[in-house]
């Protein structure tokens, strides 16, 4: 992309109106704008980094064998009634009429139209188990919108739905979706926490939120350190395998690790004291086993040949995707801007002209341009007629993880730098080398 031809309305000054590190950049770097309180429009930067987090989610979910799909966003009133949640949910749910004065409502969870549809297709254990999953918009009318995208109104959300015959089958399912997590964070560059948690609205005695610790974060955590020292990292996980997930589940919640609702002192105190940590955290996903719950109230069963028909065992998972993305900056920013994991960026690498209009500048721009489109790099080319300062200022305040500088000076010698945006360790060297680097570097990620 070439920036000329991109829309990118970067803002020079801090917002006034946010109050924390992500919001502001996120405005800062034109990657959002506020539609009313909550609501954001996604410009195009924005949008290109919420989309790649939706490839790694279902990249994920697919390769741990569940299904995607897509529901809409408004539904019945109806089906809230069967479950009983229509009343219960209070005034966060968004409650509309239609022509016909039928109540309707912007879907703030999934779980009644998914056992609607569940209840209306499959009627034996022989289809079972089964997990579908969809990224959808969400409507929750929050009390206190705030931190921009962070606790939005409207907001992207990744929910999947297990459906099982039994207890310990919806219990794999759960150990699925908790290893599931742990890879899909990890791939986006990130450290997510997983802590025993409430269930609130969702119900059921067995959830687990995670958690991206950044000072921001609206929950406090309670935390064994040794948990940081835990990565899933090239691991091959069989999700078929139950004794497999299970023994990881295992390794990831045996050390302490709560959030203030859930936190036990006692327990804590058991905890070595110099690995004991507090601090706060960001929630970008919880996962629930709430069993028959909505299956009874809503007569989504099976027939089995022992038991004959009985309500299936299900489950609920969710990512905060566009939260995600907040987190991420509150986790890799500095004064002068974001700084992209390679596996988010939403372009690969910057080039910068510093002699925009100097035929050999320009040339050799167009040619690194050329070859990094070719390899895959998505490069972002600034090429427009401004001082290199002012240049250089966006390109850190978007913070694309590498850039390459062209000018006149460093072409005479056939050159030009290569600069990482994390460590602002530059390094000379010729367009082929800088390129044939990102390439190795792009492969790895
Ligand atoms: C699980 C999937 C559920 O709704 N039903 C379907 C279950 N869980 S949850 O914990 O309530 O939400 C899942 C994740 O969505 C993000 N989230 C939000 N993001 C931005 N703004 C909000 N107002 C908001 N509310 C929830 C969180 O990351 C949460 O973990």
């Amino acid at each position: 992309m070439r920036l000329s031809k991109y829309f990118l309305p970067v803002l020079k000054e801090n917002p006034s109106d946010a109050a924390i590190v992500s919001h502001r950049l996120m405005l800062r770097a034109g990657m959002i704008r506020q539609a009313q309180s909550g609501i954001y429009s996604w410009l195009p930067m924005g949008f290109k980094v919420l989309r790649k987090l939706e490839n790694i989610v279902h990249d994920e979910q697919i390769r741990a064998g569940h299904n995607p799909m897509l529901m809409p966003t408004m539904q019945s009133a109806d089906l809230w009634r069967e479950s009983g949640r229509y009343e219960d949910y209070g005034q966060e749910m968004l409650r509309v009429s239609d022509r016909h004065g039928r109540d309707m409502l912007f879907g703030p969870t999934n779980e009644e139209l998914i056992t609607d549809i569940f209840r209306n297709n499959v009627k034996s254990y022989k289809d079972l188990p089964m997990t579908l999953y969809q990224i959808q918009w969400k409507f929750r009318d929050e009390v206190r919108p705030r931190f921009g995208v962070m606790r939005g109104r409207e907001f992207l959300m990744k929910d999947g739905y297990n459906f099982d015959v039994d207890k310990p089958s919806a219990m794999h399912a759960y150990n699925r979706h908790m290893v599931s997590y742990l890879r899909t964070y990890e791939r986006m560059g990130m450290k997510a926490i997983p802590m025993r948690a409430d269930s609130g609205p969702i119900g059921g005695d067995d959830t687990h939120e995670f958690l991206v610790l950044a000072d921001t974060g609206e929950s406090e955590v309670f935390y064994d350190s040794a948990i940081l020292d835990l990565h899933l990292g090239d691991r091959e996980v069989d999700y078929d395998n139950w004794d497999e997930c299970a023994a990881i589940f295992k390794e990831w919640t045996t050390p302490y690790a709560r959030t203030d609702e859930t936190h036990d002192a006692a327990k804590f105190a058991s905890v070595p004291i110099e690995r004991q940590m507090t601090s706060r955290g960001i929630e970008v996903g919880q996962i629930f086993y709430f069993g028959t719950k909505y299956s009874e109230s809503m007569n989504a069963k099976v027939s089995t040949p022992d038991d004959g028909d009985v309500p299936v065992h299900m489950g609920s998972h969710g990512i905060g995707v566009s939260r995600m993305i907040g987190a991420i900056i509150e986790a890799s920013h500095d004064d002068k801007g974001i700084i992209w994991p390679e596996a988010v960026t939403p372009f690969g690498v910057g080039i910068v002209n510093l002699k925009q209009g100097d035929e050999e500048a320009d040339a050799a721009c167009e040619a690194l341009y050329k070859s990094a489109t070719a390899l895959g790099l998505d490069p972002l080319y600034d090429d427009r007629n401004e001082r290199a300062g002012g240049k250089f200022a966006s390109m850190d305040l978007i913070g694309l993880p590498w850039r390459i500088t062209v000018g006149p000076r460093g072409l005479k010698n056939g050159v030009v730098e290569l600069t990482s945006r994390k460590t602002g360790v530059s390094e000379e060297m010729t367009p082929e080398l800088a390129i044939e680097k990102l390439v190795k570097i792009y492969a790895s990620v």
